[in-house]
């Protein structure tokens, strides 16, 4: 199978990752689109024509059986019309994982972590209401802002993250909090230091699992599975950290730099 994975920047990479834990004989194609990061301070019909121009990129150069929205922003600005346009190709998207949290808390209260722009926007704010109201829970949201750029310069346990966190978890902490919901794909990164800052009394819903899962059901369904190795290939279109991926994915392909229409 042929896979085309793309984020704003390397927080896609976690659920490269994850992937790289149930998928065997694939060839993964990641495309970080850090020139026009962060997606969150973009326009739906910026964000849009980003995905288009990537995806095409991904269809005509690597010849993609799927494709792996990694990304909120892109999910909720994009996917529709991708699945329209393509409607051959498998096309999984990211949403916060609201609901294996809400069927999974004891204490019935559940925390979200994501960006501004995430919790800010219709597509949470609807499905937090509808979820939230077919079982009782409370949920307590957190945004992160500046988390991402810690995470992006590579500064996973760095002092300054760690105050970060510990500021946005003590609501959390104080209220029994038992499931924490990692609305972000760069999220799992620093998913260490959540937990020790919780005191390991907590559960981290990671959405790149339940992507992988999904993407194994339908790649065996469609027939694109093989026996063999992984390989993953990282492109760019613009900067990236060599060692914020070598910290996410031990063994990767090449890193290349692409130059992908965007406009
Ligand atoms: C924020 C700031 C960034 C700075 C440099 C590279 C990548 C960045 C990504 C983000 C957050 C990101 C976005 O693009 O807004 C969140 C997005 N990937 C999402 O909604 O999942």
């Amino acid at each position: 199978m042929r896979i085309g994975v793309f984020d704003s920047g390397l927080g896609g990479l976690t659920v490269v990752q994850a992937m790289t834990q149930v998928i065997k004989g694939a060839q993964i194609f990641y495309v970080a689109d850090t020139k026009n990061a962060p997606y969150g301070e973009k326009t739906p019909e910026q964000i849009l024509q980003y995905s288009l121009n990537i995806t095409n990129y991904l269809i005509n150069t690597h010849q993609i059986d799927a494709l792996i929205l990694a990304c909120n922003t892109a999910t909720s600005s994009a996917i529709q019309h991708l699945r329209e346009t393509y409607p051959s190709l498998i096309i999984i998207g990211t949403e916060p994982g609201i609901k294996p949290a809400i069927e999974q808390t004891r204490t019935g209260k559940i925390g979200v972590l994501a960006t501004p722009a995430t919790l800010q926007g219709d597509k949470y704010k609807t499905l937090a209401q509808m979820l939230s109201s077919q079982k009782s829970v409370d949920i307590f949201e957190q945004a992160c802002p500046g988390l991402v750029e810690q995470i992006e310069k590579g500064e996973l346990e760095s002092e300054v993250t760690k105050g970060l966190l510990e500021t946005w978890l003590s609501p959390m902490r104080e209220n029994n909090v038992d499931t924490i919901v990692l609305g972000c794909t760069h999220y799992p990164l620093v998913g260490q230091s959540i937990e020790k800052i919780m005191d390991c009394n907590v559960s981290l819903i990671h959405t790149g699992e339940a992507i992988s899962r999904h993407l194994l059901t339908l790649g065996i369904q469609k027939g694109h599975l093989n026996e063999g190795d992984l390989q993953v290939h990282i492109h760019t279109t613009g900067e990236i950290r060599i060692e914020v991926v070598e910290s996410i994915i031990e063994n990767y392909v090449h890193i290349q730099v692409i130059e992908v229409d965007n406009h």
